[in-house]
């Protein structure tokens, strides 16, 4: 971050925390993404008229990993006194990238096609880095800093979940929802392989 002062001015303790593998104290973890990849097909839901959202905050990504709809907007805000760039690297989806200097207005894009991840990053920061999983129904959701997850409303019946780290990768798992009450499910990730 010092290559850019203004950004390194908004640490003056050098203590901007990576993000890149969040864990609790019992190796819980954050920024997971979550979401139903098969036992839907076949299925349409409509499409939310309120955005997903990013701000560029602190020479950062808020949140680093945001699951939204294809077909959904995107709204992406500049918080900061500097200028970014907003550049999401899908490979479904149509590249793009937008410079958004301080105090220009909200820009909203969208993802056409379901991908996951899309990464993102901004051309001017290279530690700059953000994650949108764009999915074709309302089933997913990220873990928050206890590492936990709720995906409501699903409708009963056998699927394959599947969960996204970062750092870590893909695990997935078989998941059968039974009608009425609450299912529970604890997902695990291996330790990264030397
Ligand atoms: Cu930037």
């Amino acid at each position: 971050m010092e290559q850019d002062a203004q950004c390194a001015a908004m640490y003056p303790d050098k203590g901007r925390r990576e993000e890149d593998l969040v864990t609790g104290p019992r190796g819980e973890l954050a920024n997971v993404f979550v979401y139903l990849k098969e036992g839907l097909a076949g299925k349409k839901f409509a499409i939310p008229d309120q955005p997903a959202l990013i701000d560029q905050k602190g020479c950062w990504f808020g949140p680093r990993v945001v699951g939204m709809r294809a077909g959904q907007s995107l709204q992406v805000v500049n918080s900061d006194s500097v200028t970014h760039n907003i550049h999401p690297m899908p490979s479904k989806n149509r590249e793009w990238n937008a410079s958004m200097a301080p105090g220009d207005a909200p820009i909203r894009r969208k993802f056409s096609h379901p991908e996951v991840m899309v990464p993102v990053k901004c051309n001017v920061h290279r530690w700059m880095r953000a994650w949108v999983g764009v999915v074709e129904h309302p089933y997913f959701a990220v873990t928050d800093s206890a590492g936990a997850f709720q995906i409501p409303d699903v409708p009963p019946g056998r699927y394959t979940i599947a969960a996204w780290q970062e750092s870590l990768g893909w695990v997935e798992m078989p998941l059968e929802v039974k009608p009425g009450g609450t299912t529970r499910l604890e997902i695990r990730f291996e330790g990264k392989k030397p």
